[in-house]
């Protein structure tokens, strides 16, 4: 079975996002969208609420699953038994980071491959930062994200006010 995982920290998930997640179900056989707890980005959303985001947006596609991982990521993809890990490529800001990560992934486990996949043209410019950034001050985030997540951004963004 082709197994790949898409991990992220996704806060919160993005149509940027869901665009490179339907490009990977097509390729593989099942693809585990892994979110990762990253304590250390300062996210707005917990780990439960930001996998819970995803679910809506995810009915149309099958071979999709949803988890939570804690540790390295080439660990938690030896574990269930994928072959594979896909990153979304938007610019070529991006590649950098991508590129150290991918190495050092293949530093540790030689036998998971990185591959990447660039999303529409639409979303090259879509980052969860940005669109926090946008509803924070309660600008209009719709043409970036699912409405179930503006209607999450913008109740976490009123109990802050
Ligand atoms: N269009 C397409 N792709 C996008 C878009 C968009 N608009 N926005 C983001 N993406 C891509 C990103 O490039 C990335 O590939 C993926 O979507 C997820 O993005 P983020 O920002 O939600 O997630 P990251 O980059 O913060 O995730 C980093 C990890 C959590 C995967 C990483 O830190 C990790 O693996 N941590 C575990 C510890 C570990 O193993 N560390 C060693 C790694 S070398």
């Amino acid at each position: 079975m082709r197994h790949c995982i898409y991990p992220g920290t996704f806060d919160p998930v993005t149509y940027g996002h869901l665009d490179v997640l339907s490009r990977a179900a097509r390729l593989f056989d099942h693809v585990t969208v892994a979110v990762a707890h990253n304590p250390g980005k300062g996210p707005l959303f917990s780990p439960e609420e930001r996998m819970a985001m995803f679910l809506p947006n995810i009915k149309d596609l099958p071979n999709v699953s949803v988890t939570r991982f804690d540790g390295l990521l080439v660990d938690f993809a030896m574990e269930q038994k994928a072959n594979a890990i896909i990153r979304g490529l938007r610019a070529l800001s991006d590649f950098e980071f991508e590129f150290n990560m991918a190495l050092m992934n293949r530093h540790l486990k030689p036998e998971i491959e990185t591959l990447f996949v660039m999303p529409r043209g639409a979303y090259s410019f879509t980052s969860s930062n940005l669109v926090k950034q946008v509803a924070r001050y309660d600008g209009d985030v719709s043409h970036f994200v699912p409405p179930n997540v503006a209607d999450a951004l913008r109740r976490a963004y009123a109990i802050k006010r």
